[in-house]
């Protein structure tokens, strides 16, 4: 695209969906430092996440996971969301932390521990109609530690059995985003290792059921854009969980590691239509922020979204096709790397500018004063983390 006031149209119109578990405590197997600060329960998780879309402007949406996010009243919680300009978006289920789940969960040999599974999935979907949800985002951490400890292709059964039941109960406008992970918790096979494990199971589950890339999930070296391009071409791309990482699931903040990375990522979703809000495709964040400040991390993360995608719409897609059209593979490759090589960081100013905000948002996020505000008020209680 080249024309600048069209670019800023869509760059105005596109929304990053934020993950409540940024806001709480987090770390490694080794030590989670805690911060002063952190919400204590989901309303302030939520209070933080509007501090994000204030100083954005782009991320009205929040994640949520279940249990941690679990509550009595979810209408309660869906007035605080609306009181602060929040939507609930993507609730995440949680079939991972139990005792029950060592051997898997859905995919379990045991029938009362997949009934159970299946049983928080569905009410994983209650919990949407109460919310307004309509996506119910499902990644299983089953799988196998040794060769022959389970039944490859029955677990593969399993889980199709556990995912048509889920399928069934949707109710209209509601959707499954099935995100797959190449290893970890399980390091011999996982069950959605990979996203043609993935879309094969969505393809058989219907149009409800779509795949959601989460950029952390693959072998070092993975084409991801191409992964995306193909489920886009399909129809099967749900969304994205965005995260950074620099060697296995690191969940650092979106575009850290590799900001080229995100550019052709995003080329492809532009190139694709994936921009558009009927093709569905959630841009959400799934990220953990260890060391750094939490609200500000995920700002970051935004602008790093918003970088990437201003970049990737600054392509001149009819130069490129020419290029592309006559085989000269360095032109092609040239106008690519033009549109990257823009500093697009004044183009986003303006358009921030002119939908009333601060152009810089970390300034503005700063100006507020609610990183101390936060830290005098929330004593006591027990911080959000993993397992709240
Ligand atoms: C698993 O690694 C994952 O990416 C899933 O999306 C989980 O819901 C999330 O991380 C938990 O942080
Ligand atoms: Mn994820």
């Amino acid at each position: 695209m080249t024309d600048r006031s069209a670019v800023k149209d869509v760059l105005r119109a596109q929304r990053i969906e934020t993950p409540s578990w940024g806001y709480g405590n987090s770390g490694t197997r080794f030590k989670v430092f805690a911060q002063a600060g952190v919400p204590r329960d989901p309303f302030e998780k939520l209070s933080d996440a509007a501090q994000v879309h204030a100083a954005t402007g782009a991320a009205p949406k929040v994640s949520l996971h279940i249990p941690w996010d679990g509550v009595e009243d979810y209408s309660a919680l869906c007035a605080h969301a609306r009181g602060l300009g929040l939507e609930i978006g993507a609730i995440n289920a949680n079939v991972f932390q139990d005792d029950d789940y060592r051997l898997g969960s859905v995919t379990n040999p045991d029938a009362r521990v997949r009934r159970k599974a299946v049983d928080h999935l569905l009410e994983c979907v209650d919990i949407m109609d109460a919310t307004g949800s309509t996506d119910l985002k499902l990644w299983f951490s089953d799988g196998t530690n040794y060769p022959g400890q389970d039944d490859t292709s029955a677990r593969q059964g399993r889980l199709a059995e556990a995912l048509a039941e889920v399928y069934e109960r949707l109710g209209d406008g509601q959707r499954i985003l099935l995100e797959y992970k190449l290893f970890e918790p399980a390091f011999y096979t996982m069950d959605v290792p990979d996203w043609g494990t993935a879309y094969a199971h969505c393809l058989r589950l219907g149009p409800k059921a779509t795949v959601v890339v989460d950029t952390g999930h693959h072998a070092p070296g993975t084409n991801i854009e191409f992964i995306v391009a193909f489920l886009l071409r399909e129809g099967k791309l749900g969304g994205f969980d965005f995260n950074s990482r620099f060697y296995a699931d690191d969940d650092l903040m979106a575009g850290a590691a590799d900001p080229f990375q995100l550019f052709r990522i995003m080329h492809e979703v532009v190139k694709n239509g994936g921009l558009a809000p009927e093709t569905g495709v959630a841009f959400m964040l799934d990220q953990c922020h260890n060391i750094e400040a939490k609200i500000p991390a995920v700002i970051r993360s935004v602008m790093n979204v918003q970088e990437a995608t201003a970049k990737a719409l600054l392509v001149d897609a009819a130069a490129l096709r020419a290029a592309q059209d006559a085989g000269d593979v360095l032109a092609a490759n040239e106008v690519l790397m033009d549109a990257y090589a823009t500093d697009v960081r004044p183009l986003l100013a303006e358009v921030r500018a002119e939908a009333g905000l601060d152009p810089n948002p970390l300034a503005a996020y700063r100006a507020t004063g609610w990183a101390d505000k936060i830290a005098a008020d929330r004593v006591g209680g027990h911080q959000a983390g993993w397992g709240a």
